[in-house]
């Protein structure tokens, strides 16, 4: 499809966020839902949607919903979009280039007067968990995936819990749930998504379609030591939580290195009280582990749990592990995934070892995702980037996508 002279390119419209959520101290972007930054993006995004004429309305869960439905008909709409928020630290791209290319995507499906089915972008909040704990919250909540008391109850970092966050931003926290009439509209869903790791770099492609989502959760581990003085006890007297943890990270290592194709994460750790004169009296630590197979994913988590006992119980400490999310293996939707091959004969087929909103929707609706080099093959770090050309080369892969379930897909009857 060709794009209308002029019109919005994904490296213009995000350099147009480029000073949004800049983090001074890790470095990188941190947005975290519904911080002052992420506002901001939402505001940015309805703005552009607002620009082209789409119907934008913000559901109770706190998905943007951005609609070109000029029947005025919501059923069968094929969708396309990602996130906004992103992770400590993070980089430009993971979840903003989706949004941007279903911009220009849109644009390029105007200028050619697509139409045959409705079609709509969708924003979901708080894919990354990283306030309030669980990955895919918006998502999790559309589906029915998350209960709505468990979700409010979610606290973040300052302790302020999902309830009194959205009551502050204006939002209705007693609405939240289950929402069967805005997943019922969607026909089918296509997220584009900046690549995670090295896959495009060694295939030389600018451009793949997605297999799958490496199963992954989340563990919350908390021990329990005695707090003391650092100055008046003397070693032997101590029962130190941080050297019990000191060893558990060690033991995850081993733990996931034993196990071909498993990957285990401690990236978080909060000593109480945290003073550096202070023997801590607790470390709570949050523990991600992934593999393919979702039995050896809890097979390595009770290995963890077996060894923080351990290492607790060596410095008269006690250890509990909480899940806090799980996300089992996700297949993509086999014909679909074919379809845009078909449409895309260029993009090979990739699988992500990255979460994804598209992973949660595809218990739902037919989903597939498009994945665009990263020539650093870095993500969840500033040094993730897509070059100006691949990014351009996502969104009409995106175009062409959306045009072919557009004009070629039967609707639901
Ligand atoms: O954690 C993940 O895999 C995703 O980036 N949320
Ligand atoms: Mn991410
Ligand atoms: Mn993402």
């Amino acid at each position: 499809m060709t794009r209308p002279s002029g019109g919005d390119t994904v490296a213009g419209l995000l350099a147009e966020i480029d000073d949004l959520g800049r983090d001074p101290v890790r470095g990188g972007w941190s947005r975290p839902v519904l911080s002052d930054a992420e506002l901001g993006l939402r505001e940015w995004f309805v703005a552009h949607a607002t620009k082209r004429g789409l119907d934008v309305e913000t559901d109770r869960n706190g998905v943007i919903w951005a609609w070109h439905a000029p029947d005025g008909s919501y059923q069968d709409a094929v969708v396309t979009g990602s996130h906004l928020d992103s992770v400590p630290g993070g980089g430009a791209y993971d979840g903003p280039l989706g949004v941007a290319s279903a911009l220009v995507a849109f644009d390029q499906l105007a200028a050619a007067g697509v139409a045959g089915r409705p079609r709509a972008i969708a924003v979901f909040p708080e894919e990354e968990g990283s306030r309030f704990g669980v990955a895919c919250l918006g998502s999790r909540l559309l589906t029915g995936a998350i209960a709505p008391d468990r979700a409010l109850a979610l606290t973040d970092p300052d302790g302020r819990t999902f309830a009194g966050v959205l009551a502050a931003s204006g939002a209705a926290p007693e609405q939240i749930g289950p929402d069967p009439w805005a997943l019922g509209r969607m026909g089918a869903f296509v997220e584009l998504h900046v690549e995670q790791g090295r896959g495009l770099i060694d295939l030389g492609r600018p451009v793949a379609v997605g297999s799958s989502i490496l199963g992954h959760g989340r563990w919350r581990v908390t021990i329990d030591g005695a707090g003391n003085h650092a100055g008046t006890t003397v070693m032997e007297d101590r029962h130190d939580p941080m050297v019990a943890a000191g060893a558990l990270v060690v033991a995850v290592q081993a733990i996931a290195r034993a196990v071909p194709g498993a990957r285990a994460t401690v990236g978080r750790l909060v000593p109480t009280p945290g003073g550096t004169n202070v023997i801590a009296s607790r470390i709570d630590l949050w523990l991600d582990v992934r593999h393919r197979d979702d039995a050896t994913t809890l097979g390595l988590v009770e290995e963890v749990r077996m060894a923080a006992d351990r290492a607790a119980a060596e410095q008269g400490c006690r250890a509990t592990v909480r899940e806090e999310s799980f996300s089992a293996t996700v297949d993509f939707d086999a014909a679909l995934r074919d379809e845009l091959c078909g449409v895309l004969p260029d993009a090979p087929v990739l699988a992500t070892g990255a979460g994804h909103d598209a992973g949660v929707l595809k218990e739902h609706v037919p989903t597939a995702m498009l994945f665009v080099r990263n020539p650093t093959g870095v993500s969840h770090a500033p040094d993730e980037v897509v070059e100006d050309a691949d990014a351009e080369e996502g969104a009409d892969a995106l175009a062409a996508t959306l045009q072919h379930l557009i004009t070629h897909r039967e609707p639901a009857i």
